[in-house]
């Protein structure tokens, strides 16, 4: 019982949004148990949005309000080292590691030698595959096919089911470029008159979004696009220029929705220029950190914590971007 109920607050708790930022009890005491302060290793993708920048602060600061030693250590967008970083946090023999892994597959050889040192794992934000799921304490993410079905939903009701879309994906082989890919195609699959007739990677950067759109709007199906569908706000940001040097109106003559819900989208929807974003909220510290607390206590987690999503579009933006935390 009361483990349900444990678990039932880790879920409420990011079911309102993670904000609080506040160190809880357990976690003020350092979360072992044995009054000394926890030293736990943060392998983090790299900076490549806002999204993730905000994820970043969100982590450290949350350590540091409960006391914990944080070895950061950022991968530049590359598996290998984030699996060199992996490593080292366990030659230094710490507590806990939290990972977001940037790509789902090739973790199985490093997340064993890290069982092997009993060193509990915390995935945040995006997941892996693995066949035995016991080499991760537990993944806290939001449900990527979902938000790629609203996304979807929202464009097939704006277009009345009658569009051409180039979709901007994110980084080959990230659970949310998968999953957002999925969702969305299941929900436009459901109007024979939406197509997908351009899709590249944009690796979930600006600059990357503004030069694949450049040269989607510059092929012979360029005329043809109407919607844009990015994986996030940042490929959606960039496409946006690239709308506009091409002499068109993002938001009027090409529809863009993507998905993040970062302070920048806010402003490009009050501007007119983007239509809707799906939140995915990034603010993991304080969840990940309740989970570390129980994890090197040796209490059960939840396999997976879905962090809740919602979608914003223009209509309510200039109110909505008063209250943004990131
Ligand atoms: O949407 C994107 C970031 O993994 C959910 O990664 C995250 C994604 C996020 O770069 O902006």
């Amino acid at each position: 019982m009361r483990l349900l109920s444990s678990m039932f607050c880790c879920v409420a708790l990011i079911l309102a949004g993670c904000d609080k930022g506040e160190p809880n009890a357990t976690a003020s005491a350092g979360g072992s148990g044995s009054g000394k302060s926890l030293t736990v290793g943060f392998s983090q993708i790299g900076a490549e949005s806002s999204w993730r920048t905000a994820e970043t602060n969100s982590i450290r600061s949350e350590a540091e309000a409960r006391g914990i030693d944080l070895k950061f250590s950022d991968a530049q967008q590359k598996q290998e080292n984030q699996i060199k970083a992996l490593r080292t946090f366990v030659s230094q023999g710490v507590d806990a590691i939290v990972l977001a892994p940037v790509v789902k597959t090739g973790w199985e050889p490093v997340l064993r030698e890290i069982k092997q040192a009993k060193i509990p794992v915390i995935l945040v934000d995006r997941g892996v595959d693995v066949a035995d799921d016991s080499l991760y304490a537990t993944l806290i993410a939001s449900d990527f096919v979902a938000e790629g079905r609203m996304a979807g939903e929202w464009l097939a009701t704006k277009t009345n089911g009658k569009a051409n879309v180039a979709q901007l994906e994110g980084t080959p082989g990230a659970d949310p470029a998968i999953e957002r890919a999925k969702g969305f195609l299941e929900a436009i699959s459901k109007h024979p008159e939406m197509k997908i007739i351009k899709s590249q990677t944009g690796d979930f950067t600006r600059a990357k979004g503004k030069e694949v759109m450049e040269a989607f709007l510059k092929s012979p199906e360029g005329a043809e696009i109407n919607a844009v569908y990015a994986h996030n706000d940042e490929m959606a940001l960039g496409a946006i220029q690239a709308i506009e040097a091409a002499g068109k109106k993002p938001g009027v003559d090409v529809i863009v929705v993507s998905i993040d819900g970062v302070r920048d989208a806010f402003r490009a929807m009050i501007d007119g220029k983007l239509n809707c974003t799906v939140e995915c909220n990034p603010l993991l510290g304080p969840a990940a950190f309740d989970a570390v607390a129980k994890a090197v206590k040796g209490e059960a987690l939840p396999k997976k914590t879905i962090v809740q999503d919602k979608l914003y579009d223009q209509t309510t933006a200039n109110v909505d971007i008063m209250t943004r935390k990131y």
